[in-house]
């Protein structure tokens, strides 16, 4: 059983596959189609930008199709970088720089200011146009540095206070059993019937 997902993300893809492969269902992402041109992300919301790319390759593919849209909530920032969390030091920049600006934006912010969620909203899209959507978050506080070497994006300066190490810190196995993404996978497993068919 096969589950296209509507990704170019190469840190999204791993955690995706290894999720879903413990109920037997097997991941192609859009890395697996490079010849597919980028979906422009101009949405306001996750869910927003989480189906149009869902529902733009469900249409092409003829296939069900689920798409992930995420990022981090810092509560000092007014919630930024938010949506705009690829992209928060600027188009073409790198997961490093985002990660820096973050901690330029917080300097002098005291610890208990620095509260902050990674959020997922996974879309699920039919050719029809019928869609469904599952959300996740996880809760952190961001570091004052980069810690860890693990996962990706904005993984090592998010502090988790239930495991006492930043996200990047974590085995892949126990990023992947409490982060956003598993979680809002969680929900949709509950809805197993909805991957059917
Ligand atoms: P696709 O649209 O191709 O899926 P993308 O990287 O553009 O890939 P988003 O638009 O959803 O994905 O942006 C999400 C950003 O939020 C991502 O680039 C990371 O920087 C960050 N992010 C999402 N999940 C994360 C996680 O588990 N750990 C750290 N950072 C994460
Ligand atoms: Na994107």
């Amino acid at each position: 059983k096969t589950l296209i997902i509507a990704t170019k993300n190469q840190g999204k893809a791993k955690e995706l596959a290894s999720i879903f492969s413990e109920d037997g269902i097997e991941v192609k992402t859009l890395l697996d189609y490079p010849e597919i041109p980028d979906i422009v992300e101009d949405g306001e919301t996750f869910q927003e930008n989480a189906l149009k790319k869902a529902s733009v390759i469900a249409k092409e593919f003829q296939l069900p199709v689920l798409a992930d849209d995420s990022g981090l909530i810092v509560d000092a920032l007014g919630g930024e970088p938010g949506v705009y969390s690829a992209r928060y030091a600027g188009e073409g920049k790198d997961d490093q720089a985002n990660l820096e600006k973050v901690l330029l934006e917080l300097k002098g912010v005291p610890i208990d200011k620095r509260t902050a969620r990674f959020h997922c909203t996974l879309a699920l899209a039919f050719p029809t146009g019928e869609s469904h959507f599952f959300e996740g978050d996880c809760e952190g506080i961001i570091t004052e540095e980069p810690k860890g070497n693990g996962g990706f994006g904005y993984d090592p300066i998010f502090f988790v206070p239930e495991k006492g190490v930043t996200m990047a810190e974590l085995e892949p196995v126990e990023k992947n059993k409490i982060s956003h993404r598993a979680k809002a996978i969680e929900v949709l497993k509950k809805n197993q019937h909805l991957l059917k068919g």
